[in-house]
């Protein structure tokens, strides 16, 4: 039988260690045989899953992978779940995704349980796959929908970002070429596995090319520079955020610790930044510290990887280099012309096997995204010297935090929620740690006031953690234009003065 060829190459890799995390390690072998059982688990009985939606929260490891291969060799359309999202935000992201059946570890399955029941979702816990026996599995077509990952726009809630496995392997195999990847490599893996650097650019690289992962449950600085100084890793890929922490990590080191992870990370074939923008001075600070040049990408969850700075050649500071194999990139004034000059800024459109399918159930926001079959990415960009710089978005209401995309209308209907809150503004202010932090303007209802300390503690269980804004302004009224709409770029001005 066919397989899709993600599988098909994980066999190939046989008894090679896949991943290794505190309890073991586990080979492709063993990970594809669990795969296996699981997809008979789902199939219980049908054919086909025919793209019908399997959601899945899975710790990173064996089981996370066991359970992404198995829905796929099933036939289902994968839905991974964000392990730090509240219940509202799960049932929201079940809801919308159609999602029929959910696979849960055995530690993740009490909270998930009760979601499933209101849900009346079937939940399928990891360990059932003991008493599972061998079915015949469907051949599974490229051309089908694979997964679906959840991403912040400018419409308020989030949308499901649909790929066929065409896509994923056309993502996949432009970075493994482009970054050389290898069977000998050794990764770490500790970003989230909902979005796409965690899933394709680190699992899916490493895993097509045989090559090794070692995966931990988050990301903690001691922990990685403690393996850094065992020389754990060849290639190392992280958010802007984690080069600022980890830089000054480095100060509250001892002069030797600080040498032998520096030491360590200095030997490492690739160091790879991407999610947001990497400050100049972070870029030039890393290899003042360490000798690396990091390599900036940029990429979106609907287009995969888009722009990488050279493997070979100059990676510049402040730029994302040039386009992907196999992705065509043109940039385009606001009144529609294809700019081919160098000292002309416009919006980054792609187009290429790459690029996403649709928007979940929302044809008219996909038709909208696209313009003579080229993706709007809302992403504003020149070219200079043959680099393309990210200038900024299009959007006010994207804010880019520790990494993740964030919709400020999701935050402020949330905010809206808040007995105290009569209306409120939400924008990103510039943080040199996360890029831009969560910032809110608020104004009261009549003989109420608002603190900061309590509305954390309102959001906490309403919104993930990372979504929760850090800085309150309390205001009498908010600044609107002659329309009446208000006006972003002035409240971010307020929080200036
Ligand atoms: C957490 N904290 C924050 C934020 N997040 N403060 C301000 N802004 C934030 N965004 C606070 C917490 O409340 C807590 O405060 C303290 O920081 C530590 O929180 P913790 O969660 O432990 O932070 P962390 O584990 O150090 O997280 C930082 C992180 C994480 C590792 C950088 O944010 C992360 O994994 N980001 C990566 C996201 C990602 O993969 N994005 C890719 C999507 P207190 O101590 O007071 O409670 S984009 C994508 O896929 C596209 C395609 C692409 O181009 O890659
Ligand atoms: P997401 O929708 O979470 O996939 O985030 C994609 C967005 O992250 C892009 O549209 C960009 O705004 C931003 N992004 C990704 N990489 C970079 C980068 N290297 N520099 C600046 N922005 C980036």
């Amino acid at each position: 039988m066919n397989q899709l060829p993600v599988i098909e190459r994980a066999i190939g890799h046989g008894r090679r260690t896949a991943v290794c995390t505190d309890s073991g390690s586990y080979s492709y072998e063993e990970i594809c045989n669990r795969s296996e059982l699981l997809a008979a688990v789902l199939l219980n009985g049908q054919e086909d899953l025919k793209e019908s939606r399997v959601a899945f929260l899975m710790p990173p490891g064996p089981d996370y992978i066991a359970a992404l291969w198995g829905i796929w060799r099933a036939g289902g359309l994968a839905v991974p779940l964000s392990a730090k999202a509240t219940h509202e935000e799960l049932k929201y992201t079940l809801n919308d995704s159609q999602s029929s059946v959910v696979i849960a570890d055995k530690n993740c399955a009490p909270g998930i349980a009760t979601i499933c029941q209101r849900l009346k979702l079937k939940l399928v816990v990891g360990d059932e796959i003991r008493n599972a026996t061998l079915v015949e599995l469907p051949e599974v077509h490229s051309e089908r929908r694979a997964m679906m990952l959840y991403t912040s726009g400018t419409t308020s809630r989030p949308k499901g970002v649909v790929t066929t496995h065409i896509n994923i392997q056309a993502q996949i195999k432009s970075l493994v070429d482009a970054w050389h990847w290898k069977s000998d490599d050794r990764i770490p893996l500790f970003l989230p596995l909902h979005h796409i650097h965690g899933i394709i650019n680190v699992m899916s690289c490493a895993l097509w090319s045989g090559a090794e992962i070692e995966s931990f449950s988050r990301f903690d600085a001691d922990i990685i520079m403690r393996r850094v100084s065992e020389d754990a890793w060849s290639v190392f890929m992280a958010v802007p955020t984690i080069y600022v922490k980890l830089i000054s990590a480095f100060d509250s080191m001892s002069d030797l610790d600080r040498t032998s992870v520096i030491d360590g990370f200095s030997r490492m074939r690739l160091m790879i930044s991407g999610s947001a923008a990497l400050p100049a001075s972070i870029h030039e600070r890393w290899t003042e510290l360490t000798g690396q040049k990091l390599l900036e990408r940029y990429g979106m969850t609907e287009i995969g990887m888009a722009l990488s700075n050279p493997y070979h050649g100059e990676r510049r500071p402040g730029a994302v280099g040039q386009p992907l194999p196999g992705v065509d990139i043109r940039l385009q004034t606001d009144t529609g012309k294809v700019i081919s000059e160098e000292t002309l800024s416009g919006e980054i459109q792609v187009r290429g096997a790459n690029v996403f399918k649709e928007y979940w159930n929302r044809p008219d926001v996909t038709a909208q995204s696209f313009t003579d079959g080229w993706f709007r990415t809302g992403d504003i960009a020149i070219v200079e010297d043959g680099y393309y710089r990210i200038m900024g978005r299009s959007s006010v209401d994207i804010i880019k935090s520790g990494g993740y995309k964030l919709s400020a209308l999701e935050i402020e209907a949330s905010l809206l929620d808040h007995p105290s809150i009569a209306e409120c503004a939400v924008v990103g202010i510039p943080d040199e740690t996360w890029g831009e932090i969560v910032a809110t303007a608020v104004v009261p209802r009549p003989g109420t006031a608002i603190e900061m300390s309590e509305l954390r503690n309102w959001c906490k269980g309403r919104i993930s953690a990372y979504k929760i804004p850090r800085i309150l302004l309390e205001v009498e009224s908010l600044p609107r234009n002659a329309l009446g709409k208000i006006k972003k770029p002035a409240v971010r001005q307020l929080f200036d003065s």
